[in-house]
């Protein structure tokens, strides 16, 4: 088989900090334990297939730039096929990421037909399944790509017709399969159209009615094959449609709530989405936490000046310490992990880039996770947070939490005791100063 990454020969390596060779992990060793689990078991990298594979670099401007010789329009469909997956199982291998993920249509192209897209996917399958034998890699996600085709123009599920809506639903059953098939770790739904651009044509709570129900179906279905992976949604505000249903975590609990499906759905956070909701990463990840429904992560960044999902690969180890942080204190990923959904800028053509991004990415994750491990084994935050709520646990404060007083017997107390709590500083410049302190030491 022809190899296609031919100037970085070997797998890339950890050398450590001291390294100054731009092919080594200086941060990533992937046997390093840090809170009782290997890096490698912490971390769960994921490579992903769309943009590093399924992308050549076109943009709504230019065409595409890659040097990537299975995307030439000339090629035999399923050849190129084959060639893709040659080619992403040699970076999968020679990056040292335990994991990848798919859309149905990056690893196989659509037919003519349902039925030959079917089939052609079936192809794929059996071939990844040979490749993920010999090479030990696993599957972290499968998703459907419900999106981009004219007929997804209004929507999959949440689409006025329903034959479009069966269409989607016989997509997702077939790759629910294929990942069942693979031994997918989790199946991800990403909204993908499922939201509007004007009121003026949308029946909204039949939209959404719509979603409940195909969503519903998912679950059923992952039930009667016993697919035992987690099903995630991935929240996104807004692009590609201008108001999308999913929103962000909070939005997504309420609607799992209404539709019956807050234990059977959790979510996949994505950086840049929660940045584009108007959040901060930390804020999804403990969102997700809190209400029970954290899945994983694709771990891309945006762009401080540009509102759009610029999926650009993480460098910024203080953003990302902080949801790390929020990940340990919620007891870690279970069947998710770090989902590199990432993308080269334009420019950067040459074969080998996609090493040096995805290094740097690793290696930023990998300090990132030694950061927050520093901040639980330190437990200085966690005393100053619990500290801060200790009133709580008088008499007092638990006869409000279960419910024993009321307005009126607090109006009586306050009244007759005259209470007049003295502020407290809440001492925010104090704990960042000790997070950057921690930065500083670890890393
Ligand atoms: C879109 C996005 C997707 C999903 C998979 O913004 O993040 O790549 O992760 O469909
Ligand atoms: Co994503």
């Amino acid at each position: 088989m022809a190899e296609f990454f031919t100037t970085v020969p070997k797998p890339i390596t950890y050398e450590g900090p001291e390294s100054d060779n731009p092919l080594a992990f200086r941060w990533y060793d992937k046997d390093r334990v840090v809170l009782g689990k290997t890096m490698e078991e912490q971390l769960r990298f994921g490579i992903c297939y769309w943009h590093s594979f399924a992308w050549n670099g076109a943009d709504i401007f230019g065409a595409g730039t890659f040097d990537r010789p299975w995307l030439d329009p000339a090629a035999d469909p399923m050849g190129a096929a084959h060639q893709k997956m040659d080619a992403a199982f040699e970076f999968f291998q020679k990056i040292g990421a335990p994991f990848f993920s798919f859309h149905d249509r990056d690893i196989a192209p659509e037919g003519d037909t349902f039925a030959e897209s079917c089939a052609r996917l079936d192809t794929m399958v059996d071939y990844a399944e040979q490749k993920m034998a010999e090479t030990d890699m696993k599957l972290l996600w499968g998703t459907a790509q419900a999106f981009f085709q004219a007929r997804f123009a209004a929507g999959a599920a949440t689409n006025p017709n329903p034959n479009v809506f069966a269409h989607a639903a016989a997509q997702v059953k077939h790759c629910l399969d294929a990942t069942h098939r693979l031994g997918g770790a989790n199946y991800v739904l990403w909204g993908g159209r499922e939201g509007y651009e004007t009121l003026l044509n949308t029946d909204m709570a039949r939209e959404l009615d719509q979603l409940g129900r195909f969503l519903n179906m998912v679950v059923q279905y992952k039930h009667d094959i016993g697919f035992e992976g987690a099903i995630l949604i991935e929240p996104k505000p807004q692009e590609p449609t201008k108001h999308q249903y999913d929103y962000d975590s909070a939005t997504v609990y309420g609607f799992l709530q209404n539709y019956g499906l807050e234990n059977d759905i959790k979510v996949n956070i994505e950086v840049n989405h929660a940045t584009l909701a108007g959040h901060d990463f930390d804020h999804e990840i403990k969102q997700a936490v809190t209400n029970g429904i954290f899945g994983s992560v694709d771990a891309n960044r945006g762009d401080d000046r540009l509102g759009w999902d610029t999926d650009q690969f993480p460098n910024s180890v203080e953003q990302m310490s902080l949801g790390v942080y929020q990940i340990l204190l919620g007891g870690g990923f279970d069947t998710g992990g770090f989902m590199f959904d990432t993308k080269l800028r334009r420019q950067s053509l040459a074969r080998d880039d996609l090493f040096y991004a995805h290094v740097g990415a690793m290696d930023t994750m990998a300090r990132s996770l030694l950061v927050a491990a520093a901040l639980i084994e330190d437990g200085e935050l966690a005393s100053i947070v619990s500290d801060r709520y200790a009133g709580w646990a008088t008499d007092q404060g638990q006869r409000i939490l279960a419910g024993e007083v009321g307005l009126a017997d607090l109006h009586a107390d306050v009244l007759a005791n005259n209470i007049d709590p003295a502020p407290v500083s809440g001492r925010q410049e104090m704990i960042e100063n000790l997070v950057n302190r921690t930065i500083e030491r670890v890393i």
